[in-house]
């Protein structure tokens, strides 16, 4: 075996790190590694974490964090794109506790880009939260700056999707009527201690009473994640989610689900990387401007720049 996987396996938090990385860059060597770990994930509980730019999302994932630590699990944390980074203490707006988190050796926080090299969110996010289920955190947290696309796509990685929304902006109803609501398993309202949030949570819910009859009414939290209030709610809410998937049974087929998520994903990819490949610059560049002239429909050309490719 491998000796870094090795050291992974035994736990080594310098093997994850480095694991990761090569996995990031989509190497031969990094998808070699998840090949080789996979079979060792599946157990962690993976939650994304998601809404509006500032919301609150990196406050609410430490706090979620810090709860799942003092109920006795651990937690490895993949911040996406973060605008507020980790990195420079910023995930619950409070050093000392953030401190506290990154020094604890049963939480690891990760922060990457949300573009891989092959130009797709899902695959590099997807077998990082992967390489952290197998070296055997019981929670995985995927915070994402929801931005729609990123927010479905999150959804087809974690079991259970928190929506984070806040009081006052008038943004968040929209995003729902926008469709975004139906990824969501928790709806919170996050900086509670602002004006607006109960008002908030009554349009919440007067919105849900508009889905059709049968359909998946998420519940609602208040939270003050600077504070910690309601986190410990909002950790019960997640496990009746997972609850509720097993107990119906719905459980394997939202794996089933996800992994065919997975796989059509990478396909995607793997297949726009070969048509890349296969086409020059020039070429790419010629087709464009025809179809932008409207000498060509994109059909055509899109259709051309395939069979460049063999496919
Ligand atoms: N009043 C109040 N402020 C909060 C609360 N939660 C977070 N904040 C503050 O809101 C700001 C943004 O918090 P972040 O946790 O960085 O938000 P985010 O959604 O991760 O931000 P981005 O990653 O940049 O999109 C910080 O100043 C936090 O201290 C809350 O419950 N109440
Ligand atoms: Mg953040």
């Amino acid at each position: 075996m491998d000796q870094l996987v090795e050291k992974f396996l035994s736990g080594d938090r310098r093997a994850l790190a480095r694991i990761i990385s090569r996995v990031e860059n989509q190497t031969p060597e990094g998808r070699a590694y998840v090949r080789d770990l996979f079979p060792h994930s599946g157990r962690a509980h993976t939650i994304g974490v998601t809404g509006g730019a500032g919301s609150g999302k990196s406050t609410l994932t430490g706090a979620l964090a810090a709860e799942y630590r003092r109920r006795g699990h651990t937690v490895g944390i993949v911040a996406v794109d973060p605008s507020s980074p980790f990195t420079q203490g910023a995930i619950l707006g409070d050093r000392i506790r953030m401190q506290d988190l990154t020094l604890d050796p049963g939480v690891y926080v990760r922060s990457m880009a949300s573009r891989g090299a092959l130009g797709g969110l899902a695959p590099s996010i997807d077998d990082v939260v992967s390489i952290m289920d197998a070296f055997g955190f019981d929670y995985v947290l995927i915070e994402t700056v929801g931005a729609g696309q990123d927010e479905v796509e999150i959804a087809g990685t974690a079991l259970t999707t928190i929506l984070v929304n806040n009081p006052g902006t008038g943004d968040d109803i929209q995003a729902m009527k926008a469709g975004i609501i139906e990824i969501a398993d928790i709806l919170v309202v996050n900086k509670a201690d602002h004006p607006g949030a109960d008002v908030l949570v009554s349009q919440l819910q007067a919105l849900l009473s508009l889905a059709p009859a049968g359909s998946r009414r998420p519940p609602i939290l208040k939270t003050t994640a600077i504070r910690g209030e309601g986190i410990a709610e909002l950790a019960d809410a997640v496990a009746g989610h997972r609850a509720g998937l097993e107990h119906s049974g719905e459980l394997e087929q939202q794996r089933a689900a996800d992994a065919r998520h997975q796989v059509l994903a990478i396909a995607r990819a793997i297949l726009l990387e070969r048509i890349r490949r296969a086409t020059p610059e020039e070429e790419l560049d010629g087709l464009v401007r025809r179809v932008a002239a409207r000498e060509l429909d994109p059909h055509t050309a899109a259709e051309e720049l395939a069979a460049a490719a063999g496919q």
